[in-house]
């Protein structure tokens, strides 16, 4: 008897999902509700009987992640955190207290203002772990998260305190399967036996295009058994024993990351669209939305119906288990941090996206040298510094670590592997491999968790990546992107491998700050200001070749660059003739031409603007102080596309960057076919002037 009405309470809760989904749907006229209904089952008893997540604590840094990677579906997510009950808590958004998502915003979907937007937004609606909708983008995320969970057990678990054990799921379907993004993090979780991560494969057999087969025949089992994952299956979504055995067997295996590949049907219980290219794209139609009702038992002519007990029952059961999960941790991690005080306030700190006290101390300053070092130099010495005393700095490049000059040698940096020789997950440098865009995914997911995490690879790389470093910004996430060999200056790698139009892309990512530092000591006051950021993503943009560092003590100080934009060098008396304007290893070009000016009595200055963002939100009167706007006459040079340049060059101002692809050839003989000399800008200048 009691064992009926639970069994009935269940399909009451699933059918609540699938009826609020139609609705939402329905009357936002937008999307469809197939695979909210055919994964409502899988998705329900992973929420109701497994996951560990306090509605009422929604950031507890240990609990179950859970990321819908099939964002598409966002209605059964939304629904999910609607009768959990789950409580706002997004101070950015001043939404603190309250339902995460109430039924207004169900009823509202897709509309301004809703918590519930069209894909699931991080930071907007509390419980949402991860931004998603592009595909593929949700399951590589989950990896990163995998990986910080396993990091934070290692670094901080000791006998008797389990401090971090969580687990992360993600559910996806075909089209998270077929993305390279989520077969990159595939392997590598595969590789990093990554026995937290559980994927959800919502295997429908349908995409948007129609069934599946004309597309996608491959046999996923073997795929992710050959990637050394546990393989497992569930015949039919809607047993819900057999899902519950499954994601037993995820917690029973230690180590291997597990794949639950469950059978459904697009659009369980809609009697007339199952399997067909119709069950995407649209609302079901009111006829549509009447028989499917009443074949799920709800009154066809009410909307937004939560039976009476639905939301009792989660409360009872994943509600009660993960307040209770929650508290018993609570009184273990007070009792942690009365023995292990210092591990528990790194763990506040972590939770805080704060960082310890004299992190910066020891962050280098660089001797004036013309010949001087690559900026990559130095930023590899800068990281270093302040990651030996930050212990949650992690990160690496994507098997161009020793070149991008991202490895942490300080001792015990170590290496973040399985257990082997290798190393093990204490260690903080990272090896994605050669899977750029799976790098940016995981340095999402571990950020998410609260870790800092870098990436990196040479700047033309970015391009592989850019799925997910759009979303970095997207989710305001404090990531570090170190992206070296900058322009057409590394040479004679060639066309393939000389960025041109990376770098005016990134700028153009909302939130994204783009810095190319001139010198060594720009590199490091780039550190300086970027690493205490905790809500938006920073590129780093740095050289392969070496780059003069300048004597500051005639030059103005490379604290500077906290302003985006400096005068480095003004012409004597402070009166210029002409603006002299360079980013990177263009700066020092710039000098060069003020001294062959300065010999025709032309008087350049000389700004060093190594972040446009920074910049453009200074007040007018700093503005005005490096680009008096009576100066007119003025010179841009940046070895990449020109794109943006004009706005700093002005109508008279001339822009000197790149209009075709580079070429392969020593960097001398680079610099001079696109004229990127001393003479060149001082010829500009000259022509800016109408000399
Ligand atoms: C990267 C990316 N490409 C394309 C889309 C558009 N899109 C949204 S849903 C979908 C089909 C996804 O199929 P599947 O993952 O099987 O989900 P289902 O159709 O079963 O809900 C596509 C192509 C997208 N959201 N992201
Ligand atoms: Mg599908």
């Amino acid at each position: 008897m009691m064992q009926q009405t639970q069994d009935k309470l269940d399909e009451l809760a699933i059918n609540t999902i699938r009826t609020l989904s139609i609705d939402a749907i329905q009357k936002a006229n937008s999307g469809h509700p197939g695979t909210a209904m055919d994964a409502a089952p899988t998705a329900y008893t992973l929420w109701q009987q497994f996951l560990r997540y306090d509605p009422k604590a929604p950031h507890w840094i240990n609990r179950d992640r859970f990321v819908l990677s099939a964002g598409h579906a966002s209605m059964l997510l939304y629904s999910l955190i609607h009768l959990a009950g789950i409580e706002a808590d997004e101070s950015s958004y001043h939404k603190k207290g309250g339902e995460a998502v109430s039924l207004k915003d169900i009823e509202s979907f897709r509309e301004e203002g809703s918590r519930c937007p069209g894909h699931p937004e991080h930071g907007w609606t509390t419980g949402v772990e991860s931004t998603t909708g592009p595909l593929g983008q949700g399951v590589a995320t989950s990896v990163g998260m995998a990986m910080a969970g396993k990091w934070l057990g290692e670094t901080y678990n000791k006998p008797d305190f389990d401090i971090f054990d969580f687990n992360v799921y993600a559910l996806g379907g075909e089209g998270c399967m077929m993305e390279g993004v989520g077969s990159e993090a595939a392997s590598l979780a595969g590789h990093l036996k990554l026995s937290n991560l559980c994927w959800i494969f919502d295997n429908n057999n349908v995409t948007i295009d129609g069934h599946a087969n004309i597309t996608f025949t491959e046999d996923v089992a073997k795929r992710f058994d050959a990637y050394g994952w546990n393989v497992l299956r569930v015949s039919s979504a809607n047993d819900l024993g057999e899902l519950a055995a499954a994601y037993n067997a995820f917690l029973a295996t230690d180590d291997k990351p597990t794949i639950i590949i469950v059978h459904s049907h697009i659009g369980y219980g809609s009697p007339g669209k199952h399997d067909t290219t119709a069950a995407h794209g649209e609302p079901l139609g009111p006829d549509e939305v009447r028989r499917t009702k009443e074949f799920l038992g709800f009154d066809p002519d009410k909307v937004f119906v939560v039976p009476d007990g639905v939301r009792q029952h989660f409360t009872t059961h994943m509600g009660q288990r993960g307040a209770d999960a929650r508290a018993k941790w609570e009184s273990l991690f007070a009792d942690y941090a009365k023995k292990h005080s210092d591990e528990a306030a790194q763990i506040d700190l972590i939770r805080d996206r704060g960082l310890p006290k004299g992190w910066d101390s020891d962050i280098p300053s660089f001797a004036p040298d013309p010949k001087g070092i690559a900026t990559r130099e130095a930023s590899g010495k800068t990281l270093n510094a302040i990651a030996a005393k930050v212990p949650w700095i992690l990160g690496g490049a994507a098997d161009v670590a020793g070149s991008t000059k991202v490895i942490l040698d300080y001792p015990d940096a170590d290496e973040f592997q399985p257990y082997g020789q290798l190393g093990d997950y204490s260690g903080h440098n990272l090896r994605y491999g050669i899977r750029e865009h799976a790098m940016c995914a995981i340095v999402n997911g571990m950020t998410l968790v609260g870790l800092k995490a870098y990436g990196s690879t040479y700047l033309i790389f970015t391009d592989y990546a850019r799925g997910a470093i759009r979303l970095s910004s997207l989710m305001d996430l404090p990531v570090l992107y170190i992206w070296s060999h900058d322009s057409i200056s590394l040479g004679q790698d060639g066309p393939t491998h000389q960025p041109i139009e990376q770098m005016v892309s990134l700028r153009a990512i909302p939130g994204m700050m783009v810095i190319r530092p001139a010198d060594a000591n720009e590199t490091a006051e780039a550190y300086r200001l970027v690493m205490p950021l905790t809500d938006r993503p920073v590129s780093l943009i740095l050289s392969r070749q070496p780059l003069p560092i300048f004597d500051r003590s005639k030059l103005a100080p490379a604290s500077g660059l906290a302003k985006g934009a400096y005068v480095l060098a003004d012409a004597d008396g402070g009166k210029p003739d002409v603006i002299l304007i360079g980013t990177g290893s263009e700066v020092s070009l710039c000098l060069e031409a003020r001294d062959l000016l300065a010999k025709d009595k032309i008087k350049a200055r000389v700004v060093s603007m190594p972040c446009r963002e920074l910049f453009d939100a200074q007040d007018e009167a700093y503005r005005e102080s490096v680009l008096p706007s009576a100066i007119t006459a003025r010179v841009t040079v940046e070895e990449a596309s020109p794109i943006g340049w004009d706005r700093y060059a002005g109508p008279k101002g001339v822009v000197l960057g790149m209009h075709t692809f580079g070429l392969s050839a020593p960097l001398k003989v680079v610099s001079e076919h696109f004229g990127f000399t001393p003479e060149r800008v001082a010829a500009a200048a000259r022509m800016a002037l109408g000399l």
